[in-house]
């Protein structure tokens, strides 16, 4: 069975590559999922890479990859710094979560400092960019093969 990672964006992340480019850069999320699966192919992975503005979509998804996914890369976008609901979610699955923020979270406003999911993440990942989903790829694949 290949492996799969899952890939999972949140609130407004389909707007990315229209607006904000200062913060966020020039790539659509499109973009950045052939991106995540041309590197993920290259190591014999697959990706599924989805994106929801609901909370409780992103909670569903979290709990399918726990049955079925070796990996999730969650940009929660701004849930990250409020859902309990999605904090409970990770916490209840085996299949490790890494966090990933396109911007430097802590370099931004103090509400940003926060996150509800960084406690039962694997690790955390910001201010790289698209980059950082690439890196997160790397670092699922790592903790695999240990
Ligand atoms: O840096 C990140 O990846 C964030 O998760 C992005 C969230 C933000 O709330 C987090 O604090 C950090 C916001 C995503 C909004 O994306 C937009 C993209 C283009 C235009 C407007 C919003």
């Amino acid at each position: 069975m290949p492996t799969m990672i899952m890939v999972l964006n949140g609130p407004n992340l389909n707007l990315l590559g229209s607006r904000e480019p200062e913060t966020y850069g020039t790539l659509t999320l499109p973009e950045i999922g052939s991106m995540s699966k041309d590197h993920a192919a290259k190591l014999g992975f697959d990706i599924d890479f989805r994106q929801s503005n609901h909370e409780g979509t992103l909670v569903d998804w979290i709990q399918e990859g726990g049955d079925s996914a070796h990996g999730i890369i969650l940009n929660a976008g701004a849930y990250t710094h409020t859902s309990i609901a999605i904090r409970d979610a990770i916490a209840a699955i085996k299949t490790p979560v890494i966090e990933v923020h396109l911007s430097n979270v802590f370099a931004r406003e103090a509400f940003r400092h926060h996150s509800c999911i960084s406690e039962v993440s694997e690790g955390v990942i910001c201010g790289f960019g698209a980059t950082g989903y690439v890196l997160a790829i790397d670092a699922i694949a790592s903790m695999l093969r240990a």
